[in-house]
């Protein structure tokens, strides 16, 4: 290998985990329900069966896993914490779990003791059931984001002492689009998905995305009046989307569908949350009223709304080919055909353990260097990495020999420092998703995206080679020695 572009000797980086994903203990200590909990019990099965009752256990494990951290080298951990087990009724005038705050305030201080930063995610995807019971969730705008402002003011005041870096929501995306349009997610509201028995793809998606942002701007506007003085942190918001390339690249139709795919992606979001402006008129045109529209008084919020960062889940990306035949109102790509090959039958990448995930790491600097231009934010990767081909069927004994997964990392890693050396975008960190393997939502414990194997008839954890890997490529690239 030739020798690998350096990054900043600052670079943040570490690994990251959700709460539904590894908790478990479901039951214990005061926590309520999540929507999250009711998905994964429905009859007939949209997990495969999985659930998230055990899950890795990491409630009962956290030292064991912080104690890999410390071995693994990181400097960093993003973890989300479940919005019910602070407030199991979730709601702003229920009251408040002691035992849940307990149990956060120890990871906290157990990451602090071992030297680690923690990366604190308000919210990845476990909205509290009593609310979508109580008035539709993120269907209510006005009602979710002022409960959703009341949960991160608690986070704030009983963990900000020590968590000086916050991200809002985890992929909006994916919570208004698998939850309300495909019903991939919970609560798996559809009416194009033969499972869902309710829901209105047309229409409910974007009336929760709108829901995500102003909740979203109302936990940072919060931030910057009443803790950022004192606390001295930063706040950012953690979006995914695929970067895409025209399927005919001599077709300027097809370079309009990929553009137009992304702002689908990201503008619809990253519009309102970084510039304060309305959604990207290529959604408004093709959306027409079912797009909901932002009063004046949305704006004054988004505006008091500065963040600090992008946040930046990245796996794969795409092709995108034009339709000419008018979209339909369950639409909600822009439009467009979605291939893993070009024109000419060129492969996007290397495919990995997952069908959607192509390993497309030249693509990757691409994308960086067009969100930074775009939003102008400084970005940290929040998420990123893959799953071995074929590591669903192998055995504890052939996955921890994860080649596929190291190069992956690397590959991905010199994309990040030649767009921050070569393009001018300012990347200040990286975590790898995920320190453990876990519960992959509604793929259940099959898809291995874990630094370590998790066996979960014994719970065991062993690491793969890429885990202890990880540190010798970022301490190579920022010239530090390697503890052995
Ligand atoms: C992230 O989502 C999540 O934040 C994280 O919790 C998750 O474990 C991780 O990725 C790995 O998946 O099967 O064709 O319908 C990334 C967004 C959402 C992208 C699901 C791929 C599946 C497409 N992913 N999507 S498909």
């Amino acid at each position: 290998m030739p020798f690998p572009t350096p990054l900043p000797a600052d670079f943040e980086w570490g690994f990251a985990t959700a709460s539904y994903q590894i908790e478990g203990a479901v039951n214990e200590d005061n926590r309520g329900r999540s929507i999250w909990d009711t998905f994964c019990h429905l009859q007939p099965t949209r997990t495969k069966g999985a659930n998230g009752d055990v899950a890795c256990d990491h409630y009962h494990r956290y030292e064991e896993d912080f104690d890999l951290l410390k071995k693994y080298g990181a400097k960093a951990y993003r973890f989300s914490i479940s919005w019910s087990r602070i407030i199991p009724l979730g709601g702003r005038d229920d009251p408040l779990n002691e035992t849940g705050i307990e149990f956060y305030n120890t990871l906290i201080d157990s990451l602090l003791g071992r030297g680690i930063t923690p990366w604190v995610t308000l919210y990845h995807w476990d909205l509290p059931q009593a609310l979508h019971d109580r008035y539709g969730g993120w269907l209510d705008v006005e009602e979710s984001q002022k409960d959703f402002e009341r949960y991160a003011k608690i986070c704030y005041e009983r963990f900000g002492d020590r968590v000086k870096n916050w991200i809002t929501l985890n992929e909006p995306w994916i919570v208004s689009i698998f939850g309300y349009a495909t019903g991939g997610n919970a609560p798996g509201r559809s009416s194009i998905n033969p499972q869902s028995f309710q829901g209105n793809t047309a229409t409910e998606p974007w009336i929760v995305g709108r829901a995500l942002i102003m909740s979203h701007a109302r936990a940072v506007a919060l931030y910057n009046k009443q803790f950022r003085e004192s606390q001295k942190g930063q706040i950012g918001i953690s979006l995914n989307g695929d970067y895409y390339e025209p399927w005919d690249d001599q077709d300027t139709r097809d370079k309009v569908a990929a553009e137009r795919r992304m702002e689908f992606h990201i503008g619809w979001f990253a519009n309102p949350i970084f510039l304060a402006r309305d959604y990207p008129p290529c959604m408004r045109e093709q959306l027409g009223e079912r797009l909901p529209i932002f009063t004046p008084s949305d704006f004054s919020i988004l505006e008091k709304a500065k963040v600090d960062f992008y946040g930046m889940n990245y796996y794969t990306s795409q092709f995108a080919r034009h339709r000419d035949q008018p979209a339909p109102e369950t639409d909600f790509i822009g439009n467009i055909e979605e291939l893993q090959g070009d024109k000419n039958g060129i492969s996007v990448g290397e495919p990995s353990g997952v069908h959607w995930l192509r390993s497309a790491p030249q693509l990757f600097r691409k994308h960086l260097t067009r969100i930074y231009q775009k939003y102008g934010k400084p970005i940290y990767v929040t998420e990123n990495g893959c799953p071995c081909p074929g590591e669903d069927a192998m055995t504890c004994d052939e996955s921890v020999n994860d080649s596929y997964r190291i190069r992956y990392f690397e590959d991905h890693l010199e994309a990040i420092a030649l767009a921050n050396n070569e393009d001018g975008t300012h990347i200040k960190g990286y975590f790898a998703w995920s320190l453990l393997d876990n519960l992959e939502w509604s793929d259940g414990y099959g898809v291995r995206f874990g630094v370590t194997f998790t066996d979960y008839v014994t719970l065991k954890r062993t690491p793969k080679k890429s885990a202890m890997l990880l540190q010798h490529i970022f301490h190579e690239r920022m010239n530090l020695p390697t503890a052995s």
